[in-house]
C-alpha cells in the first residue's frame, strides 16, 4: 500500500498536501495605490485589476521563488513524502503500535526534513521551467541558491543550503559548481546533473535530476531515473546493500542508447554510490552501491536517512577526479592539528562559523567577503581538517546521467521525502 498510515498523518496530509499554486509576482506587491479614474485607459485597467477584491486563500509561490514555505504552510506542518509499506518479514511494522510510538517522538525531526524537501521541490520546479541553452552555469547556480535561501529562510546554522549546487555537464557526473569568473554556458547538446541540498536544523535533503534538451539523450536519462527508482524500491530495513546494487544494475543492463549512429551500453558508474545521512553530515558512513557483486552484506537499519542516487554513463562507467575543485567540507574525524599560518587559522574559524561540517564551495567563501583564501584553504586540506571534493568525471566524450532522492527508513514505512510530481 502507498500512503501514510496513522490517523494523525492522514489528517496532516489532507491539510497540507494540496499543491500550492505557482503564480507570477506576489499578490500584494503589484498594487498601484496612486492610480485614479483620471489616469486614463491604461491606468483604468490597472485600477480595475487592483480593485478586484483580493482573493483570500492560500498564499502561493512567486517566479522566481521568494515566498518562504512557512508562509504557504501556515500551520508549520509540511507535506509527508510518498510512503511505502515494508515487505516480507517487515510487513508487521505498518500497524505496530510500538513502531508508531517511536515515530511520534521523531515527528519534529521529520517535519524539519519535509520542510527542506518542500523547498527543494519548489526551487527545482522553477529552475526546470526556466532552464534554456545560453544560460551560464553561474546564473543557474545562483538562481537555485537564492531560491533556497529565501524559501528556507536561511538562518545561521539552523536553516539553509545543505551543500553546493552541483551542475555537472556531460562526462562529468558530480561535484562541479562554477567558481568565480566561470563563463561556462549551457548548450542544447549538454546533459546536466542538477544536484542541490537544503537543510533545516541539519536535516539535509539531497536530491538530484538530469536535464537535457536534445531528445537523443532520452534513453540515458530514462535509464538513470528508472534505476534510481529501482534502488528506492529495493531499499528497506534489514535489506543488504549488495541487494540494492544488484537491483540497480539489473535496470541499467536493460538499457542501451544510439548516439549519432553508434550504439552504447548504458553502464552504472561503479565507483559512485548512495549514502546514509545524519544531522549536518552529508555522508554518514554507509555507501549504497549501484553495481552487483560488491559483496557488501551490511544491512540498512531502522531510522536511517538515505540518499539513494544512481549514475550511468556511455563511457567506461568509472569516474576520476578531474578539473578545478569547488566543493569542500570540514572533516568529521580530524582531531587537533596545530596550524602555523594565521590565515589558515582564521579561515578555519570562518568555515566553522558559517558552514560547520556542511559542504561549501569557493563562491560561498567569496560572498561572505573572504578574499585570497586559496593558500589557507590548501593548508587546511593538507592538514586533513578540510576535505576537497573535486569534480568526478568519466572519459572525455562520454555522457553521464543521475537521479537522487532522500528517503527515511521510518519505523513503520519507507518515506521518499523529496518525491515530487517531476521525479
Ligand atoms: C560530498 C560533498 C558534497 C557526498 C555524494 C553526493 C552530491 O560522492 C559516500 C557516498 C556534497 C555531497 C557529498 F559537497 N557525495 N551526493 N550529492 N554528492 S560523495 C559520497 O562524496 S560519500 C557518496
Ligand atoms: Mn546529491
Ligand atoms: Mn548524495
Amino acid at each position: 500500500m502507498v500512503g501514510s498510515e496513522t490517523a494523525v498523518e492522514d489528517k496532516l496530509e489532507k491539510v497540507t498536501l494540496e499543491d500550492p499554486v505557482i503564480e507570477e509576482g506576489s499578490d500584494e506587491e503589484d498594487v498601484n495605490p496612486t492610480a485614479t479614474a483620471a489616469d486614463g485607459e491604461g491606468a483604468k485597467k490597472k485600477k480595475k485589476k487592483k480593485n478586484k477584491k483580493k482573493k483570500k486563500g492560500p498564499k502561493t509561490q512567486t517566479e522566481p521563488p521568494t515566498v518562504p514555505v512557512s508562509k504557504i504552510f501556515t500551520n508549520a506542518i509540511y507535506p509527508v513524502g510518498e510512503c511505502h509499506d515494508y515487505r516480507d518479514d517487515n510487513l508487521w511494522r505498518t500497524t505496530s503500535e510500538e513502531k508508531r510510538a517511536l515515530e511520534r517522538d521523531q515527528e519534529s525531526n521529520y517535519n524539519d526534513v519535509r520542510r527542506a524537501a518542500e523547498v527543494h521541490r519548489q526551487v527545482r520546479q522553477y529552475i526546470q521551467k526556466i532552464l534554456k541553452p545560453g544560460m551560464t552555469l553561474t546564473e543557474i547556480a545562483e538562481t537555485i541558491e537564492n531560491g533556497t535561501r529565501a524559501l528556507v529562510e536561511e538562518n545561521g546554522m539552523e536553516a539553509g543550503i545543505g551543500f553546493p549546487t552541483g551542475l555537472s555537464l556531460n562526462h562529468c557526473a558530480a561535484h562541479f559548481t562554477p567558481n568565480a569568473g566561470d563563463k561556462t554556458v549551457l548548450t542544447y547538446d549538454d546533459v546536466m546533473k542538477v544536484d542541490f541540498g537544503v537543510h533545516v536544523n541539519g536535516r539535509i535533503v539531497d536530491s538530484a535530476f538530469t536535464h537535457h534538451f536534445n531528445p537523443k539523450f532520452d534513453k540515458l536519462v530514462e535509464a538513470a531515473r528508472e534505476a534510481t527508482n529501482a534502488g528506492i524500491q529495493a531499499a528497506g530495513i534489514d535489506v543488504r546493500l549488495c541487494d540494492i546494487g544488484a537491483a540497480v544494475n539489473e535496470v541499467y543492463d536493460s538499457y542501451e542508447i544510439e548516439l549519432d549512429g553508434k550504439t552504447y551500453d548504458i553502464k552504472p558508474i561503479r565507483n559512485l554510490n548512495g549514502h546514509t545521512i545524519e544531522p549536518y553530515k552529508i555522508h554518514a558512513g554507509k555507501s549504497i552501491p549501484i553495481v552487483r557483486d560488491t559483496g557488501d552484506e551490511t544491512k540498512l537499519e531502522e531510522g536511517e536517512q538515505l540518499a539513494i542516487e544512481t549514475f550511468c554513463s556511455t563511457g567506461r562507467g568509472y569516474v576520476i577526479e578531474d578539473g578545478e575543485c569547488s566543493h569542500y567540507a570540514r572533516s568529521h574525524d580530524s582531531g587537533f592539528v596545530p596550524l602555523r599560518l594565521p590565515k589558515a587559522k582564521s579561515l578555519l574559524a570562518t568555515i566553522n562559523q558559517h558552514f560547520g561540517t556542511l559542504p561549501f564551495c569557493r563562491r560561498y567563501l567569496d560572498r561572505i567577503g573572504e578574499t585570497k583564501y586559496l593558500m589557507a584553504l590548501r593548508n587546511l586540506t593538507d592538514a586533513g581538517l578540510v576535505t576537497a571534493y573535486p569534480p568526478l568525471c568519466d572519459t572525455k566524450g562520454s555522457y553521464t546521467a543521475q537521479f537522487e532522492h532522500t528517503i527515511l527508513l521510518r519505523p513503520t514505512c519507507k518515506e521518499i521525502v523529496s518525491k515530487g510530481d517531476d521525479y
